[in-house]
């Protein structure tokens, strides 16, 4: 019954949109291939596997809800739980401090291809690929300096993890038949006034690179920018102007995350001037909340508007894309599952955009007409074809997936 209800839907949602020249069906078939790749994160509020420091670099995971995962096994079963709950196939994003290092101390300059090996056999087995970061938060030598550190034995120990990390991106790679995306993200940032912005800066561009000269052709480096880290609030060193001219000069994929910028700034109209010089773009879906405070990512305006300009750009291919965020206030598996389908909705709503029509109109000076269908646009049958595209993938349509995710809670979570 419900399911004859939403085909139903979904054919008068296809005629109206035709009607304006769009075809939803190729709309869903894209959407269908898009991967995001699922930030590991997310289960266990960044702690990772190492026995060693609290959460720093300038993040933060707030609250305390029950039922985080403690290990690399609840990771691993969690993260099998969401991929039911999500239509496509999708990525894993792991960061190096969630290695299967079997309980030993294994330091960030001597880790290895070996202590990912089950990753890479688990993420075969379940469909997934996987995507990698390095990680310079959360260890003895973070500070608030790594890979632009002036001490150059610190500065080495940091350039040697970043290596060793891109190999390690590399073998995943060539393992899953498809690149592996790597992301240099480091906290470095001053809490208070700096009087050697430019030096840090010298050193962080040299340290990179170093890094990147190893031709590695089974993954791919990304640069990471943000505004400030909590308790680096006055400074920077891999800002975005920084990285966006690195990017430029070395043809580098740049990162683009949405809670790092300005809050009254417009981060989608970064992505057609980013895109014009740099290669590729991975994006960091998230959701700033009057800082880069890590909210679970919605459908809301910014998130939309990105994902426009991206198919306005005509740049999907050309973008990778990633979620960022980390809410432990709230179910966290519930907070996997809102944040993706958010951004699949997005992504949606942006292949469904009358653009052929919209462009026509502005070519010919039709200021009235344009606005009028961007208005009119926005209260098309969009759910309608969001659920045929869940429905038609075999996973939970609507709300329906609040029941699945108490059932695990009950039986899954709440018992660690
Ligand atoms: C931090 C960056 C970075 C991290 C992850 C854990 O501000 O956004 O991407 O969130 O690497
Ligand atoms: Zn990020």
């Amino acid at each position: 019954m419900k399911e004859a209800l939403i085909l139903k839907a979904y054919e008068i949602a296809r005629e109206r949109y035709a009607a304006i020249g769009v075809d939803t069906d190729r709309a869903v078939e894209r959407l269908e291939k898009q991967q995001i790749s699922l930030h590991c994160w997310q289960t266990d509020d960044v702690s990772g596997f190492e026995s060693g420091d609290a959460l720093s670099g300038g993040i933060q995971a707030t609250g305390n809800y029950p039922g985080r995962a403690r290990n690399i096994d609840e990771v691993r079963r969690d993260l099998e739980f969401v991929k039911t709950l999500l239509a496509g196939s999708h990525r894993i994003n792991l960061h190096e401090i969630y290695g299967d290092f079997g309980g030993r101390a294994v330091d960030r300059n001597e880790v290895g291809a070996e202590h990912f090996a089950s990753w890479i056999e688990w993420a075969a087995e379940n469909g997934f690929k996987l995507d990698f970061n390095s990680t310079s938060f959360s260890h003895p030598l973070s500070g608030d300096l790594s890979l632009s550190n002036p001490d150059p034995a610190i500065r080495e120990f940091w350039i040697e993890h970043t290596r060793r990390c891109r190999r390690i991106a590399d073998a995943m790679g060539k393992a899953q038949n498809d690149p592996c995306i790597m992301n240099i993200w480091v906290h470095d940032g001053s809490k208070d006034i700096t009087v050697r912005r430019k030096y840090y800066r010298e050193l962080l561009a040299e340290s990179l690179d170093e890094i990147i000269s190893e031709p590695l052709p089974w993954m791919k480096t990304c640069v990471e920018a943000k505004l400030f880290g909590i308790g680096l609030e006055s400074y920077t060193v891999g800002s975005m102007d920084f990285y966006e001219a690195y990017c430029a000069t070395r043809q580098l994929m740049y990162t683009l995350d949405t809670g790092h910028y300005e809050q009254t700034e417009n981060v989608a109209d970064k992505v057609s001037s980013l895109l014009l010089f740099i290669p590729e773009l991975m994006l960091h879906v998230s959701r700033p909340v009057r800082w880069d405070s890590d909210h679970v990512t919605i459908m809301n305006d910014q998130t939309l508007d990105l994902f426009k300009e991206i198919i306005r750009a005509d740049a999907l291919d050309r973008s990778h894309v990633g979620l960022d965020y980390f809410d432990a206030s709230i179910n966290r598996i519930g907070a996997y599952i809102i944040g993706t389908r958010a951004t699949q909705k997005c992504i949606l709503s942006a292949l469904l955009e009358p653009l052929d029509k919209l462009r026509e109109y502005e070519a010919d000076g039709k200021g009235f007409q344009r606005l009028a269908l961007l208005e009119e646009a926005k209260t098309l049958p969009f759910g309608a074809v969001f659920d045929y595209f869940n429905l038609k993938n075999g996973v939970p349509v609507g709300e329906e997936f609040i029941s699945c995710i108490e059932k695990y809670e009950r039986e899954v979570t709440s018992r660690r």
